[in-house]
């Protein structure tokens, strides 16, 4: 065994010899780019992207300032400040492949929640000229069912108090952009990033909603100046495990407290528009498009809302992983028949994508016996999820008169989940959820009554007052809580 190197920049000369490192000059980077939320996923995606632009093309001024908002975020901030920014990335093949590299682009990490005025000064500095956002679908703080600002959150109603320590990433936004204004600096871009369809036009209507009523005039400017192209982004990045640092360790000798593993496809595709400049990703493989509704659609539809009926359904049977739904021949077939019959149908046509080629390949990305994502993972934060994924598919399936079964018994089965915490042999489930509370003591009335789940308008709309959805709904949930034996049903329907 070769002795362990702790991975930071000053052994990257010793830990070269062992895996490919960045050969581009780290001191020399700046920070173009100061990106919100540095989880795996932005790590296995635009900082991947990053670093092959700036091991290929050399440009020096793209360097990323990773920001955390929350305390949550203190982890992976002291790890990669350890580390001096870097970290691996693995990924695996689904013939059992592994590619390691160190990544480089991230060159410095700021807290929030520690110092305030360090992160606006950040992201009003000259050389920042993006800023990206990873937050999830719950950070942007709109109500799911009208789209609205949530004025009454707290953390927003104490930034308007206190505008020079913000906490979310609107008081961020509004303070470093009127700090640009105030000092004759052109606006940066803001590039969401999240799995949220139209991400961009949401940022857009979220922030000005929010500087709108904070102060008027900044927000005719953010209006005039700011850019916010939409964005979809793909690559299946599951949660680190203790196997994946024992891993690195035992094969190289490297010691790095948080690596990240995803698959090989990767996919971006955004739209052109930005306000100050940005790098020349489409070298990397990145695709810029006048609109990119279409695709966002596309993969929100088939591949976040199927992951979505496999996670919630595989939770319920028992299955832990993705990929062992897709051992499962009625997973698989189910899957595609939700794919076929209700997500596809209300789609709009995507120019030069053959969408049965598009799905043939989720089933071959899911079915990755090496990416082992887990049914936890999918399930996190389905309040914030579905109703982007699924509900909207149901809705528009009503719209039109088209299938809606194999959504809704995900929605029932989503109550039974949230109900009882439990798969169909009495294991404990772990629910992950911001709004678990509610969607528990709502799905604990089930039984006296049956609508109680559907009634919470925020996430269902007007779904309980839609007599074909109540009867179908209806039927599932009652068979659901006489008996948990979720496949049966599913088998019923193939
Ligand atoms: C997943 C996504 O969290 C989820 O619900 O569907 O994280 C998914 O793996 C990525 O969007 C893939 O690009």
């Amino acid at each position: 065994m070769k002795n362990t190197i702790a991975l930071n920049h000053k052994n990257l000369v010793d830990i070269t010899d062992r895996i490919p490192c960045p050969a581009y000059d780290r001191d020399g980077l700046t920070a173009g780019m100061v990106h919100i939320g540095v989880g795996g996923f932005h790590r296995a995606h635009q900082a991947y992207y990053t670093d092959n632009l700036l091991e290929k093309y050399g440009v020096s001024e793209w360097g990323i300032c990773g920001i955390g908002l929350r305390e949550g975020d203190r982890k992976i901030h002291d790890v990669l400040k350890n580390q001096d920014g870097l970290y691996t990335l693995i990924v695996k093949h689904p013939d059992g492949k592994i590619e390691s590299k160190i990544m480089g682009p991230l060159i410095d990490f700021l807290l929030g929640v520690d110092n305030p005025a360090a992160v606006i000064d950040r992201m009003a500095h000259p050389d920042t000229k993006i800023v990206s956002l990873t937050i999830t679908e719950g950070g942007y703080n709109f109500t799911a069912s009208t789209g609205d600002f949530d004025f009454d959150n707290p953390d927003i109603q104490h930034e308007f108090q206190d505008p020079g320590n913000p906490k979310t990433v609107y008081g961020f936004l509004t303070a470093s952009l009127k700090k640009r204004r105030d000092g004759g600096l052109p606006a940066f871009t803001v590039m969401s990033c999240d799995n949220i369809q139209h991400n961009g036009d949401v940022a857009h209507d979220m922030v000005l909603a929010f500087a709108k009523r904070q102060d008027a005039v900044l927000a005719e400017w953010i209006e005039r100046e700011v850019s916010f192209p939409n964005t979809m982004v793909d690559r299946i990045t599951p949660v680190t495990t203790q196997a994946d640092i024992d891993y690195l360790r035992d094969t190289y000798g490297i010691k790095d407290g948080w690596p990240v593993t995803c698959e090989p496809f990767i996919q971006w595709v955004v739209e052109d528009k930005f306000s100050n400049g940005r790098p020349e990703f489409e070298k990397v493989g990145v695709q810029f498009v006048p609109d990119v509704k279409p695709y966002e659609k596309m993969k929100l539809r088939l591949l976040n809302a199927g992951h979505s009926v496999l996670g919630i359904l595989g939770a319920i049977h028992g299955h832990k992983t993705i990929n062992a739904c897709m051992v499962d021949e009625t997973f698989v077939t189910y899957l595609r028949a939700f794919m076929d019959k209700e997500a596809s149908p209300v789609l709009d046509a995507v120019q030069g994508i053959d969408l049965d080629g598009y799905k043939d390949s989720l089933v071959a990305r899911f079915s990755n016996p090496n990416i082992k994502d887990s049914v936890s993972r999918i399930c996190s934060e389905s309040s914030a999820k579905l109703p982007k994924f699924l509900i909207a598919t149901i809705e528009e399936n009503l719209a039109q008169e088209g299938s809606i079964q194999y959504a809704t018994l995900v929605i029932a089965a989503w109550c039974y989940y949230s109900d009882k915490a439990i798969d169909k042999n009495q294991r404990p489930i772990k629910i992950i959820d911001a709004m678990n509370e509610k969607l528990h003591q709502a799905a604990e009335q089930t039984k006296s009554d049956p609508l109680a789940f559907i009634r919470q308008e925020n996430l269902f709309g007007n779904l309980a007052q839609n007599e074909r959805f109540v009867k179908v709904y209806t039927d599932m949930v009652q068979k659901i809580y006489e008996n948990t034996n979720i496949k049966k049903y599913m088998e019923n329907m193939i």
